[in-house]
């Protein structure tokens, strides 16, 4: 078995064409962490974390760099490298950057593991690959310009679109969801996201409205961590409650789980732990027979969701595509996952020496 001999950061902030603006801030650019893993057989393995805002960047691509002497001379078995890392920030605690930065290693030795035997991610793990239905996602742009944008995705083969919502009011809200119904035709889902902008009494009057627009889900209509406060959310509510992307770890998504706080989940990737806690959160939601979609990071979620269960729809952003070299492919709306070696991350070189800071 070959062992992990080295880690190399860096950090980039990619240009994002349009600002991607919801209720909880405005996202400008992408901040990223890239990470190579080196190993003694001469394979690489490639991730890369978001951590939302530039402030944070530099903090997580130094833990991730001091994290390099955690693991030198360990074999390249992703378990024993998560139980490792798990235990060894008990003390610390496992979430916010820490998660993130032990996410970031779980993922590129996911990633170095599969290219080492020379298999995609997907059939790695004892599956193939399947195409899965994505959804792209507009901004808090108002009606007009959120219609403009769904258009724009529909054009492309999307069969999907989320809106971020949370305006002043709940007719801005809805006024949003009917000029993207009907910019879009009724063929299309649709989804909206208030990013944990409103007090479940406040979400509960909300939907009271919202319930007749023919919602897919309302996603975060409360604070994440709010259990209960989205438990009688998604009781009061007939649109189903999605959420996910801010639950850190399996045990948070048990938590969720067993508090019933989300009709649908979605974790992401990342803030749940890597590959690893993915597989993990895939077989809670199964045992609950709950559907679980992914939340952003395209390419390996793509192919986790092709061994997930009760597996749902796929976020798709393009963001990070100008350091990738093989951003993931859609066809008529769906994932194609085929030919792709690893975790399909990979760098377009000229790109990173651009964004790197
Ligand atoms: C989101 C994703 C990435 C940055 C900000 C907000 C989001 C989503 O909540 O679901 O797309
Ligand atoms: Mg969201």
């Amino acid at each position: 078995m070959s062992k992990i001999t080295g880690l190399t950061v860096r950090t980039v902030r990619v240009a994002m064409t349009h600002p991607h603006r919801t209720a909880g801030g405005i996202v400008a650019e992408s901040p990223l962490v890239l990470i190579d893993l080196q190993t003694d057989s001469g394979v690489v393995g490639h991730s890369m974390v978001f951590t939302y805002t530039p402030a944070a960047l530099r903090a997580t691509g130094e833990l991730i760099r001091n994290m390099a002497d955690l693991i030198r001379d360990d074999a390249l078995a992703p378990f024993e490298i998560e139980a490792k890392l798990s235990k060894r920030f008990r003390l610390l605690g496992t979430q916010g950057l820490v998660g993130i930065a032990i996410a970031a290693i779980d993922m590129a030795v996911w990633d170095a593991f599969s290219r080492q035997m020379n298999k995609s991610l997907v059939r790695l793990l004892g599956g193939v690959e399947k195409p899965i239905p994505a959804y792209a996602g507009v901004g808090f742009d108002g009606a007009e310009g959120s219609a403009r944008a769904a258009s724009g995705w529909v054009e492309r083969g999307f069969k999907g679109v989320k809106a971020k919502i949370g305006y002043p009011t709940v007719q801005e809200d809805v006024a949003v969801v009917r000029a993207m119904r009907k910019a879009v035709g009724d063929d299309v889902t649709l989804m909206v996201d208030y990013n944990q902008s409103l007090t479940p009494v406040d979400a509960i009057e909300r939907l009271r409205v919202l319930d007749d627009e023919g919602l897919a889900w309302v996603e975060e209509p409360t604070l994440a961590h709010d259990y209960e406060g989205s438990a009688a959310v998604a009781r009061a509510a007939r649109t189903l409650v999605q959420s996910g992307e801010n639950w850190w770890g399996v045990l948070d998504l048990r938590h969720a789980l067993d508090a019933e706080a989300s009709d649908l989940i979605m974790p992401d990737v990342m803030k749940i732990g890597g590959v690893t806690a993915w597989l993990r959160a895939a077989a809670l939601a199964e045992s609950k027979g709950v559907r679980m979609s992914s939340h952003i990071f395209p390419e390996i979620s793509a192919q986790l969701l092709c061994v997930t269960p009760t597996a749902h729809w796929l976020e798709y952003i393009d963001w990070w595509n100008p350091v990738l070299k093989n951003p993931l492919r859609i066809a008529q709306g769906m994932t194609d996952v085929t030919n792709v070696i690893g975790t399909g991350v990979e760098w377009d070189e000229a790109a990173v020496a651009r964004f790197e800071v």
